[in-house]
């Protein structure tokens, strides 16, 4: 092989599943004929950012690099616009990053966890969601999944929002938005489990996200209620802007914890990991730069017994969730996996999707995240122009509140 080059980076656009998943898929090509790697910049709400930061700012930078310095690829993307971090950034340098480590497994004719240090297991365990309007919806809808094979499940009693969002009477002259009352959580979810419990038994594990919907002391007394129930992991239990409150939470109670979807800098991360304060760290891949900051986060949340538990909702591209499966595959303190249904769109648009067989996600076995990317089937698929609204969340008395 002569020079190795970067050739080409394109960036696709698809939502294969309506309303909310707006996919990003960056493609690096190679001038090696029929060398390229894929990689996951889905940062859903602002995907035309995105699409631009690639295209106009970090294409440039590394077209005519070598695909093999990832690192400094990495480096240099980051630090290149002096002024670095934030959701677009992030995602947009995932995309790449991912890519170039798609690349290396296809150089080196291996799967991706091979690079990191081959199989410390042989797939991930995942989790499925179970979401009801009841608690006896949510119970059979867990002993499904249950019998599907899976050992843990989150169950949400009407999603992030809860159930009294639409019976609710708003005061006059109330702003649009999509309006919840955060208190119902502190009364029906402890229920809920109570009833979870005596239904379905104590050997399945039991998740719960709180989506940072509540105020510091609420979040506290919840993570409190639920201590008997004895989750497997309650989730973004504060806001990333709370995190000061978690060494309150972890004096008063053993509740594991897992958090920060949110988080887009290790700066925010590190503090909650060294200071022993979470369980599980839950960051969404693309949010942070990529497999490349993943796979230090991992390393230094090992020495600390942090866990991991890399955020995989139905707004992370299969690519990225491939990229997830592989860090799990490998790294020796994985914890779970959070995996969704895909749709038959996705499956036609990217051959190659892991698979869940009792419960258990396997990577397959191609080189690099052994995932394919069907152009024309995704263009079939345009995403949406208009931005989401469920995002812009109100509390009962019309003021605006995290989603
Ligand atoms: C989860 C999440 C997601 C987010 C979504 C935002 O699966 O744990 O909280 O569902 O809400 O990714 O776009
Ligand atoms: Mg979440």
């Amino acid at each position: 092989m002569g020079k190795l080059k970067i050739r080409d980076v394109q960036v696709f656009l698809t939502q294969p599943r309506s309303p909310y998943c707006r996919l990003a898929v960056v493609k690096v090509l190679t001038n090696e004929p029929g060398l390229y790697g894929l990689g996951c910049a889905t940062y859903t709400q602002r995907i035309f950012a995105v699409q631009a930061a690639v295209e106009r700012h970090l294409a440039p930078y590394v077209t005519g690099r070598d695909p093999r310095d990832i690192e400094d690829l990495w480096q240099g993307m980051m630090v290149s616009g002096y002024w670095r971090n934030g959701p677009v950034l992030n995602n947009a340098v995932s995309g790449i990053d991912m890519a170039l480590w798609d690349i290396k497994g296809k150089l080196a004719d291996m799967p991706c966890y091979q690079l990191w240090g081959g199989r410390s297991r042989p797939g991930a365990t995942a989790y499925a969601h179970a979401d009801g309007r009841t608690p006896e919806e949510v119970a059979d809808r867990a002993r499904a999944l249950i019998e599907q094979g899976f050992g843990h499940v989150r169950c949400q009693l009407g999603g992030y929002v809860g159930l009294d969002a639409r019976s609710m009477s708003k005061p006059e002259g109330a702003h649009e938005g999509a309006y919840f009352n955060p208190g119902e959580k502190l009364l029906r979810v402890p229920e809920m489990f109570e009833y979870l419990r005596a239904e379905l038994g104590e050997q399945v594990e039991l998740l719960y996200d709180v989506h940072e919907r509540l105020a510091p002391v609420d979040a506290l007394n919840l993570a409190r209620r639920l201590e008997r129930y004895r989750l497997f992991f309650l989730e973004d239990l504060l806001a990333p802007e709370d995190s000061d409150w978690f060494e309150m939470v972890r004096r008063q109670c053993a509740t594991p914890l897992a958090m920060g979807e949110l988080f887009n800098n290790p700066r925010e991360i590190v503090p909650l990991v060294s200071g022993r304060l979470i369980d599980f760290i839950r960051v969404h891949l693309s949010q942070i730069g990529g497999i490349t900051p993943a796979l230090k986060l991992a390393h230094l949340c090992e020495a600390f017994g942090v866990r991991t538990a890399w955020h995989c909702p139905g707004d992370t591209s299969p690519v990225g969730a491939a990229a997830g499966v592989h860090l799990d595959v490998a790294v020796h303190n994985f914890g779970i996996q959070e995996w969704g249904h895909r749709s038959e769109a996705e499956h036609e648009i990217f051959p190659g999707i892991p698979e869940v067989r009792q419960g258990v996600i396997y990577p397959n076995e191609k080189p690099g995240l052994g995932i394919c990317f069907d152009e024309d089937a995704a263009a079939e698929h345009p995403p949406d122009e208009t931005d989401v609204d469920w995002t812009t969340a109100r509390l009962p008395d019309g003021t605006l509140w995290r989603p």
